[in-house]
């Protein structure tokens, strides 16, 4: 169960965020934050108390939380970004966080890593090898995760942004899995709900209790998700996609 969240507004300065599809176009800076509404309003449905910090235009990425901090039960983790456009949005959550933490770990050069690298599945952190999270970051994060009684697995990775690029853990031992990662011998135990190509972005899925939220315009994905038993809510992410992000990336839950 979660029961909080912390989102970050989206800044004008999301037209400048780091991507690797720019043939989709800029964002739309008012569309994005009627999109965020609707996103914080579905978490907010789905039962979680949702903290939204002010927008940072600082950092045209920064509404992308989940990549500066690992949320366990028992501690939060502060992570390096590996982007260097992004190196200190990490220090803008740390007082947020302390309100939910009484320990609080850090990811320390020259490890680097990004929360969408880290997907929880109960008690063990997958921790993908991305351009943004080294094995150094990778490495310490297992071994803080070791010092309280969780542990960590490292995924080598080739194509996608972040691990939960084409991962999500949706409970129950399922498994929404695209791309790289749907033949991965470490994911074999799951069942597996398999993305289609066409439909890979999709894969960036949440689950937050009873719901698995599913973003807009990916009909065979909401459908297998819904055949194997969950309820959905659909949101539109549509402005976030054009600068890589989506569902996960927009929030911490804990
Ligand atoms: C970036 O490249 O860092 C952002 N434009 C997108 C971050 C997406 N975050 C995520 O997948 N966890």
């Amino acid at each position: 169960m979660f029961k909080n969240a912390i989102v970050r507004r989206p800044g004008h300065s999301l037209v400048n965020g780091i991507t690797s599809s720019p043939e989709l176009g800029k964002p739309d800076d008012r569309l994005a934050i009627k999109q965020h509404d609707a996103y914080i309003e579905a978490l907010r449905f789905c039962g979680v108390e949702v903290t939204v910090l002010q927008a940072d235009e600082r950092f045209p990425d920064s509404c992308f939380v989940e990549d500066v901090a690992v949320c366990t039960k028992k501690i939060a983790v502060i992570t390096n970004p590996g982007a260097s456009s992004r190196k200190g949005e990490e220090k803008e959550i740390i007082e947020v966080i302390k309100k939910y933490y009484n320990n609080l770990e850090y990811i320390k050069k020259p490890g680097t890593l990004e929360g969408g690298d880290v997907m929880m599945v109960k008690n063990h952190f997958y921790i993908g090898l991305s351009k943004r999270t080294n094995r150094e970051g990778a490495k310490q994060l297992i071994k803080t995760l070791g010092k309280y009684g969780m542990s960590g697995s490292i995924v080598e990775m080739l194509k996608m942004l972040h691990l939960k690029s084409g991962l999500a853990y949706l409970g129950d031992n399922v498994l929404l899995v695209a791309g790289e990662f749907i033949n991965k011998v470490e994911f074999k135990k799951f069942n597996k709900i398999l993305v289609d190509e066409d439909e890979t972005y999709s894969a960036n899925c949440i689950r937050v209790n009873d719901y698995v939220l599913v973003p807009a315009g990916y009909p065979k994905t909401k459908e297998k998700i819904e055949k194997a038993g969950f309820k959905t809510i659909v949101v539109d992410t549509s402005e976030y996609r054009k600068v890589n992000g989506g569902l996960s990336c927009l929030s911490l839950r804990f």
